[in-house]
């Protein structure tokens, strides 16, 4: 497959390099695929394609010239709303299984059984553990990790419909959860509702577009109570992140160390193998190489860049390109967001793919079998097949683009607040309250979501950021959006004094300087990986509380300019029936049904607060945003602002 111009692909300088590279030796990748697949089937994209049973598939005439209804009678609203529950109650599935493995290995942990992990953050796990009530004084960590363990546990297998999963219970601010408990739409459970989503849109069942949308804003929350406690475990499990200088893009790839890549979600082994990595230097050296290189992709990648400040590579889109610089020894994969199509890239190459979760084998990949009891044991394991691979190398087929930007990451919740308390030590959230008030912050904008081959890489994540930085809005991301802005140079104090807005700038600056940063905070607060968007929710409900507010009330607008995976559709699910505006980028499929369009668009917000609003433009998703921060803003009697012209400034060095 060829194209004529690989930056229409990326934004990002080192992606189309790799590219011209894949072009020239006929290596596949995600975007090559991409152009394969066209034209895309406009029943699928609009929803309007039932595959739920094998009567089927069948098809709804979009323009209502064909058939109106699939042969067991259900309708395009039906069909589309049906097809939406399912993509939400996977991307549940996905987020809640990260977060149960976090549980189970706190549970281990507790009994003494692992003998490779502890408590790295006590004063988390006793934030923690203060949310839930759970003692601390007197008692051993092992007795407090147990009743953790076992209080997250319970969200999975509580019976009760009456009484709500314990992590929404004990985080929401009190009028949400009282609006969503009157709708009936807070979870009990998080496995039964993933399986109640499945039931209802088995053939034969529920068939009312409403009711259906209604069952995903409750799965979609019980995708929440999984990312929530997946985050607060991992960081009591492994340290909550704070700001730290690292750096982003393939440069980041060392020609002469053993570079190794950890690729997908979890924490788990990642962690393990930076710590095994450096115990192994010696071996590393034996081979000729200066050492073991851990770099980041997707959103492992993300967790340990916020932790421990290990370099981002690069994001989901462009997971095969590091391979094609011919210098990355291994990839570790563990789950979500994985192409499969490693292995068939990694032929062309010496680079080591190697899965490593029971539920997650790729064929062509060698598989290493992680399990937390044994992670040293395995993380060396590991660490051995890339030494073997670093020994296969070809010197000749080394390409590394020389581009690398520095990343000020890891602001989490904790670090903002405690960046802001070095302003105001007696009431942290005074200053960011203040400014919003006085409109210096005129809102924040979260950028989460993946990133899809529909839209040029990166590139609506970059315009929109500057367009609503110059405009004094704050801008926090995660996942996919904060890999983009890392490797664009967007998470710099440089970004702050190029692209932010005055009444922004003064702001990130004297907090920036307080903190001891010895300039402004960057432009772009990374949050950590995709499942952290509840950092995001954290953050919101603590000025929710202080302000007496619900988080429908506040001038916060989420966006995921490139949203791709089922995950992303139920993030963006949650955000709307948390109540704030939820802009996407890429059209989910439901352009065949004009009701379901309308219950996310305009029904939700009557209902809860939150809708969502679709808008593939960049620049004029810049001007929605905006908008809905000023009508926040207006209903809690704060000065509003109009969008009016701003030149952006352009052009950030390389290093
Ligand atoms: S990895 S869910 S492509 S953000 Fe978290 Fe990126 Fe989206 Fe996966």
């Amino acid at each position: 497959m060829s194209c004529l111009d690989c930056s229409q692909c990326s934004t990002d300088p080192c992606a189309t390099e790799m590219l011209k590279i894949a072009e020239a030796e006929g290596i596949g990748t995600a975007w090559s695929r991409a152009a394969a697949q066209e034209p895309q089937c406009g029943f699928g994209t609009t929803g309007l394609c039932c595959r739920i049973c094998m009567k089927g598939p069948c098809r709804i005439d979009p323009f209502g010239n064909g058939p109106q209804y699939g042969i067991c009678g259900a309708d395009r609203d039906t069909i589309v709303a049906r097809h939406m529950v399912r993509m939400m109650a996977s991307g549940a599935a996905a987020h809640s299984e990260h977060g149960r493995h976090i549980a189970l290995a706190l549970l281990h942990l507790s009994k003494g059984e692992l003998k490779d992990y502890e408590i790295r953050d006590v004063e988390k796990l006793h934030a923690i553990a203060a949310r839930h009530k759970v003692a601390v004084e007197g008692r051993e960590l092992s007795e407090i990790v147990r009743d953790l363990a076992d209080l997250t546990l319970w969200d999975f297998q509580n019976q009760d419909y009456s009484a709500p999963v314990n992590w929404l219970a004990a985080s929401l601010p009190a009028p949400r959860l009282e609006k969503l408990g009157k709708l009936g739409l807070l979870p009990h459970n998080i496995d039964a509702s993933v399986a109640q989503s499945m039931s209802r849109t088995h053939l034969g069942c529920d068939a009312d577009p409403t009711n259906l949308i209604l069952g995903g804003l409750r799965v979609a929350l019980a995708d929440l109570d999984g990312e929530m406690l997946a985050t607060e475990l991992s960081d009591a499990l492994f340290g909550t992140p704070t700001p730290t200088v690292t750096r982003a893009n393939l440069g980041v790839i060392k020609r002469d160390a053993i570079n190794i890549a950890v690729n997908g979600h979890n924490p788990l082994l990642s962690e393990i193998i930076c710590d095994i990595a450096a115990d192994m230097e010696d071996e590393a050296k034996a081979v000729g190489a200066t050492g073991f290189n851990v770099i980041g992709v997707c959103c492992t990648g993300n967790e340990v860049m916020v932790r421990r400040g290990i370099p981002l590579a690069t994001n989901y889109l462009s997971q095969e390109l590091p391979i094609l610089t011919g210098a990355l020894d291994a990839m570790i994969l563990d789950v979500q967001c994985i192409m499969p199509s490693l292995p068939r890239v990694a032929e062309c190459f010496h680079t080591q793919i190697i899965t490593t979760d029971k539920q997650n084998k790729i064929a062509g990949a060698t598989h290493v079998d992680f399990e937390e009891h044994h992670a040293s044991e395995n993380a060396k394991e590991i660490l051995k097949l890339a030494l073997s691979a670093y020994k296969r190398r070809d010197p000749k087929r080394i390409n590394i683009p020389n581009l690398q930007n520095e990343a000020i990451v890891g602001f989490s919740t904790e670090a903002i607040v405690a960046a802001l308390g070095k302003v105001n030590a007696e009431d942290p959230l005074a200053p960011l309250v203040d400014n919003i008030v006085a409109g210096n912050i005129q809102g924040a904008v979260l950028f989460a979501g993946c990133n899809n081959t529909k839209t040029q890489q990166d590139s609506a994540y970059l315009e929109l950021a500057k367009a609503l930085a110059a405009r004094d809005i704050l801008v926090l991301a995660t996942g996919c959006a904060a890999g983009a802005y890392a490797k664009a140079g967007l998470m710099t104090q440089e970004a702050t004094n190029t692209y932010a807005g005055p009444g922004l700038k003064a702001v990130l600056t004297a907090v920036g300087e307080a903190a001891g940063l010895g300039g402004p905070l960057p432009l772009v607060l990374h949050m950590g990986s995709c499942v952290d968007n509840s950092r995001a929710v954290s953050l919101a409900t603590a000025l929710a509380n202080k302000l007496g507010k619900d988080i429908s009330d506040l001038p916060i607008v989420a966006s995921a300019p490139e949203a791709m995976t089922e995950k992303a559709v139920v993030i963006g699910t949650w955000a709307v029936t948390l109540g704030l505006p939820t802009h996407l980028g890429t059209m989910p499929p439901v352009a065949g049904s004009q009701v379901v369009a309308d219950l996310l668009t305009t029904t939700a917000k009557e209902l809860v607060g939150g809708y969502m609003m679709v808008e593939t433009d960049p620049a004029l998703a810049g001007e929605k945003i905006f908008a809905a921060i000023q009508e926040r803003r207006a209903g809690l009697g704060l000065p509003t602002a109009t969008w009016g012209p701003k030149a952006p400034a352009s052009g950030l060095a390389r290093m």
